[in-house]
């Protein structure tokens, strides 16, 4: 096949975003990973190359995944090949030379198993100068307070996909107010079904739209408690 042979190098940067595309969605993980390298060295900034080539491939998976052009196995592939493009942008992304500002435990609930924006929202923590402990995904409200009983973070994050798993945020939340913890932590929340109404309606501090939203309004509500509790920012 033609396409065996084609050298990304060759590329114009319009032509190698369109081919990465069709690369993420085919699930080829080689090729993102050197797509990816290759716009880095002509110089694009890392954040564009996740928005307008990976970011941006997952949508159109998206698109088709919805429509039932796609289905699970080849979602996967994509969202493998995906992850080979976040690989190589993860040391760039979460490059920082700002000190460790706070701590975040961050975890995909309970039922959902989508964890690349949770990730993605990891790296983008740790650029902002944030020590990220990374639950992973299925993350019952158990193991959210295990993991705030044993790191004591500044942020509790969650994530959620699905309409049916976000429901279960309300639930974590909850159980934290049962152990009368849940003033000691900022709780943000994410993922693509949500929205600032939710947000509200589960008692979380912040519902953030995206990994750059949630390293800004975690980075701002960490200064403000801070300054209201007296501490050194
Ligand atoms: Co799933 N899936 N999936 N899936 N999947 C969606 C979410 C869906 C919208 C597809 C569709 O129908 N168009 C749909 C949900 C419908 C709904 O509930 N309304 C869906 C479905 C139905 C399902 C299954 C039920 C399919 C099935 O089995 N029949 C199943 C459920 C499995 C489960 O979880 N129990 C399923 C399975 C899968 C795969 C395993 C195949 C795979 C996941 C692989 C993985 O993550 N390792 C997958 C994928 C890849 C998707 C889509 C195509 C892409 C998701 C993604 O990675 N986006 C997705 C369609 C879509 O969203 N367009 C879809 C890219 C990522 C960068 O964006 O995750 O939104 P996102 O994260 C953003 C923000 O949301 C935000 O910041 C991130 C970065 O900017 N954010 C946070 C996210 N988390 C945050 C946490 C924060 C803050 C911000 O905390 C502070």
């Amino acid at each position: 096949m033609a396409d065996e042979e084609l050298d990304l190098n060759s590329l114009s940067d319009e032509d190698l975003v369109l081919q990465m595309h069709d690369d993420l969605y085919d699930g080829l993980a080689a090729e993102i990973d050197e797509g990816t390298r290759i716009l880095l060295d002509r110089g694009w900034d890392p954040q564009r190359v996740l928005n307008d080539a990976l970011v941006e491939g997952m949508r159109i998976v998206g698109i088709d995944f919805r429509d039932g052009i796609l289905f699970v196995p080849e979602v996967l592939l994509a969202a493998n090949a995906m992850k080979a493009g976040m690989e190589v942008l993860r040391p760039l992304l979460a490059e920082t030379g700002a000190e460790t500002i706070g701590k975040v435990v961050i975890g995909t609930v309970k039922g959902d198993i989508h964890d690349i924006g949770k990730n993605l929202v990891a790296m983008m923590l740790e650029g902002a100068g944030f020590e990220v402990v990374n639950l992973g995904i299925n993350t019952d409200a158990d193991e959210f307070i295990a993991a705030l009983d044993e790191h004591k973070p500044d942020i509790l994050g969650m994530s959620a996909l699905l309409t049916t798993t976000m429901p279960y945020m309300k639930v974590v939340i909850e159980a934290l107010k049962e152990k009368g913890i849940r003033e000691d932590y900022i709780v943000l929340v994410g993922g693509a079904p949500l929205n600032e109404e939710f947000g509200v309606a589960v008692g979380a501090d912040a519902y953030c739209r995206d990994a750059a939203v949630a390293a800004e309004t975690a980075e701002a509500l960490v200064l403000a408690r801070r300054l209201t509790s007296g501490e050194a920012p």
